[in-house]
């Protein structure tokens, strides 16, 4: 099979992604993706009953690289260490920077190398649960490989999907990359602190994350400034709250 295409023909020439060859083969990269997402929604299952059974609320954290996902948890885990008791695992290509940064708030963290893998999926949770081992009733936060399209597609039995997306990136993100809106339950629009310096028109943000997916909850705030934090703090009790009676009733 060819490495670059995934089609049937052993050996053809690529110019940069030129192909000159016949794509009828191309079937059988569905049937492999399909095969991966079935075993994979099993095991989302799995560790979803996990969750369940030890009243864990559990949100899985995406985005494009860089637009703040461990400084928001960095904040949130410093301001509300009393309250919850909080969990991490980290997912990143490489190094273990972002788990020493929890690290260092006193979390209990694991961190998941997926080396040449782009996003996290529901095996390597499971594995890292084992380890973990994470109490009743905490919060674990999932911080996926920053990626804005992989990760939409795989299932970890998260509770809530939360997409960052900040200021710097643009307005047209979610509709360029509508998988991971449409699949999330809340957008925070992060280093709105940076809004005049930036040619970002957040109207324009909301009004595209919702035409994608009218159910996403929005929350804009700045981890730098901490402006807007306390409206993520309020939905994190409400979710916390409600999972909590749902899992009871
Ligand atoms: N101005 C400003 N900068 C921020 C804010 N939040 C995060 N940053 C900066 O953005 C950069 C990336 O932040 P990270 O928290 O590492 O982003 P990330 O999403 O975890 O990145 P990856 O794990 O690599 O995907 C850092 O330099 C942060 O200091 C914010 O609200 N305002
Ligand atoms: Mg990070």
């Amino acid at each position: 099979m060819c490495g670059v295409c995934g089609c049937g023909t052993e050996s053809h020439e690529h110019h940069e992604h030129g192909h000159t060859h016949n794509h009828s083969g191309s079937k059988k990269i569905i049937e492999v993706e399909k095969d991966i997402l079935y075993e994979n929604n099993l095991l989302a299952e799995r560790n979803r009953g996990y969750f369940n059974a030890k009243n864990i609320l559990c949100l899985n954290l995406v985005s494009s690289p860089g637009s703040g996902k461990t400084t928001l948890l960095e904040r949130t885990l410093t301001d509300l260490k009393d309250k919850y008791p909080f969990v991490v695992i980290e997912g990143d290509q490489q190094t273990t920077n972002d788990a020493d940064r929890i690290h260092a708030t006193g979390t209990k963290v694991t961190q998941i190398n997926t080396g040449k893998g782009c996003h996290l999926d529901a095996h390597m949770i499971l594995h890292a649960l084992q380890g973990l081992k994470p109490a009743e009733n905490s919060i674990l936060f999932i911080e996926n490989v920053g990626n804005l399209v992989c990760p939409a597609m795989f299932d970890l039995g998260e509770g809530e999907r939360v997409v960052v997306m900040s200021v710097t990136e643009g307005d047209d993100k979610p509709l360029k990359y509508p998988d991971m809106f449409h699949t999330s339950h809340l957008c925070i629009i992060n280093k709105t602190d940076l809004l005049p310096y930036v040619k970002f028109d957040l109207d324009k943000a909301i009004e595209n994350a919702k035409k994608v997916n009218p159910n996403l909850e929005i929350i804009t705030l700045s981890c730098t400034s901490g402006e807007g934090m306390t409206k993520w703090y309020d939905w994190l009790k409400e979710k916390s709250y409600a999972y909590n009676e749902a899992v009871m009733s």
